[in-house]
């Protein structure tokens, strides 16, 4: 790995805080590009970050600060990797799914989205079923749920259920995605769509709204 992107990858693993921001600029000013440093710096380094947890070696508390220091890139490198959209092309809730935390790849998911014109809802963290109700009787076309926790994943079934029965799922569109969704899952619990990354959801939603 380039020194520099090897800057980044060891700030993020080794939760450095506010300097990862400094170092993502340099980066860029070396001509990486924003997603060069995103997808082979900063997101192997989250994975660097999961292995060392699974094998005792980091705890919660490492985990928190390596994903803080991860906030703080991403919003760094923001203005870099999306041009604001100038129009919208529809309208999309996203939030992770009840008993579930994690954001970081939901919030670039709804960073890509932004990017690529469309409106979007950040309905957060821990959202339970009627908040994405609420959001479609708000008027989101499509909803977006992540999870990252296998124990979290039947969330998604119970969200899709709850659609029906309140008679909205004909009025909208569901998408999944996290690093334990599949799309064999999204066949079987009646989703209409899964994508693995934030730029395969953009892709994703584009096919789904026929703009593709
Ligand atoms: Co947690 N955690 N965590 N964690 N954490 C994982 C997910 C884990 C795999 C770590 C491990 O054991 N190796 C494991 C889950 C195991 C499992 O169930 N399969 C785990 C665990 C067990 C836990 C706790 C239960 C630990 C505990 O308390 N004992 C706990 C759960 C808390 C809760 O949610 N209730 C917990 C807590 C945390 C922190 C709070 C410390 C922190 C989250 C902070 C935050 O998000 N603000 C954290 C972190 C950072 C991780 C890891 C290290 C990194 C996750 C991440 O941000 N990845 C993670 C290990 C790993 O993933 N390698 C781990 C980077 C991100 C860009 O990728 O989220 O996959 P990802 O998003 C991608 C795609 O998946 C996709 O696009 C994104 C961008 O390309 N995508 C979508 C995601 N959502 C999408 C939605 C879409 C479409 C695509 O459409 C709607």
């Amino acid at each position: 790995m380039h020194e520099k992107l090897l800057t980044i990858y060891d700030g993020i693993v080794e939760g450095e805080g506010e300097g990862i921001g400094p170092a993502i600029i340099l980066a860029l000013e070396e001509k990486f590009q924003a997603d060069q440093v995103l997808y082979e710096a900063m997101i192997p380094a989250m994975d660097e970050v999961g292995r060392l947890y699974e094998q005792g070696i980091y705890f919660l508390p490492e985990m928190l600060v390596a994903a803080q220091t991860m906030q703080t890139g991403v919003k760094a490198l923001k203005p870099f990797l999306v041009e604001s959209g100038v129009e919208s092309f529809g309208k999309i809730a996203i939030g992770t799914v009840k008993g579930d935390l994690h954001d970081i790849g939901k919030n670039l998911v709804m960073l890509m989205l932004e990017g690529a014109g469309f409106e979007v809802q950040d309905l957060g963290v821990d959202v339970a079923t009627e908040r994405f109700i609420e959001a479609i009787q708000s008027g989101a076309e499509i909803i977006g749920l992540s999870s990252l926790l296998t124990t979290t994943l039947v969330q998604m079934k119970i969200t899709i259920d709850a659609l029906e029965k309140a008679g909205l799922r004909k009025r909208v569109k569901v998408i999944i995605g996290g690093p334990v969704v599949t799309k064999a899952l999204a066949d079987q619990i009646g989703a209409d769509g899964y994508a693995p990354d934030a730029g395969s959801a953009v892709k994703l939603v584009r096919n789904i709204l026929g703009m593709e």
